[in-house]
């Protein structure tokens, strides 16, 4: 048995419909967030539920709901579903309306759903580290938005699996911009680099925890842009998201990074991270 949030009520996941006509099934058009749990409790949710408000402001869309009742009914799944470990997916589409472009008319409202679902950490590749493969980055130029259009992201991903990686580190006129579902970082000398939170990436919550713990522990930070080409030569790489957590990279397209084996500073960054978790209990 499983609880689903939708329309204001949780419901069944197999009682649930949802209507042919709802404009995220036909253009994408809608905003969506993934919130961590560990131990049962949720983690930067705030931070995520303001990014939801921010995504829709941004496509002028309206949630008809205030910031602290999304952050109740996320917490509410995780309770009654029992989620120790794992994760709530929140999506807030334009609503249902025959298909046109142009937005239906005010009167028709957005449909919000919501899930939690138990899953357990990647603690293998969070301790080993994994692959990339270099991908061109086709997206479209507002990547700061959390749009539930992702066939850029898609695309990009399903090549990188094809060729055995976890990830595809995606590059723009050369520049290293993201991950297709993760934000990136790159350590020379001590100096920790990643893309400048731009149009050209979603400014992951994880990144922002990652520079507020390197302002914590002094560690030099410059969100400067760097080339596919420098990838290769940093001396640590590594990808953050709410899922991956800090996950250290360990070769691109079958090229070691480093000794081929997770950086120092990394597992450093990994360590303090683990500490700020809720309850410690990161479970597995
Ligand atoms: N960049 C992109 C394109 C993402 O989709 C994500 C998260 C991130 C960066 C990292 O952001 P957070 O640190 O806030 O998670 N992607 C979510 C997703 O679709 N599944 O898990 C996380």
């Amino acid at each position: 048995m499983t609880l689903y949030f939708m329309d204001g009520q949780f419901t069944e996941r197999e009682e649930l419909r949802v209507s042919i006509d709802d404009r995220g099934y036909y253009f994408g058009d809608g905003v969506y967030e993934v919130i961590k749990v560990y131990g049962g409790e949720l983690y930067t949710a705030e931070q995520h539920i303001a990014r939801l408000f921010q995504s829709a402001l941004k496509v002028k869309m309206t949630i008809p709901y205030t910031e602290e009742q999304l952050v109740e009914i996320a917490r509410e799944l995780t309770m009654r579903n029992e989620i120790s470990v794992g994760h709530v997916y929140i999506q807030v589409t334009r609503g249902a309306a025959p298909r046109t472009h142009q937005f239906p008319a005010a009167t028709v409202a957005p449909v919000v759903t919501a899930y939690a679902i138990q899953n357990p950490r990647p603690a293998a590749s969070i301790e080993n580290g994994v692959a990339v493969k270099s991908v061109e980055d086709i997206r479209w130029l507002r990547c700061d938005i959390k749009s539930l259009n992702l066939l850029g992201n898609v695309l990009a991903k399903q090549e990188a699996h094809e060729a055995g990686c976890i990830e595809a580190l995606l590059h723009r006129d050369g520049v290293v911009t993201e991950g297709s579902s993760s934000n990136l970082f790159g350590i020379k000398n001590g100096t920790i680099y990643t893309h400048p939170a731009n149009n050209l990436i979603l400014n992951g919550i994880t990144r922002q925890v990652v520079l507020g713990l390197c302002q914590e522990l002094a560690v030099p930070v410059e969100e400067k842009p760097f080339t596919l080409k420098e990838s290769f030569d940093m001396d640590e790489l590594f990808l953050t998201s709410t899922t991956s957590e800090i996950m250290p990279i360990t070769s691109i397209d079958g090229r070691l990074i480093g000794s081929g084996t997770p950086g120092k500073l990394t597992r450093h960054l990994q360590k303090v991270f683990a500490l700020q978790i809720p309850s410690s209990n990161v479970g597995e």
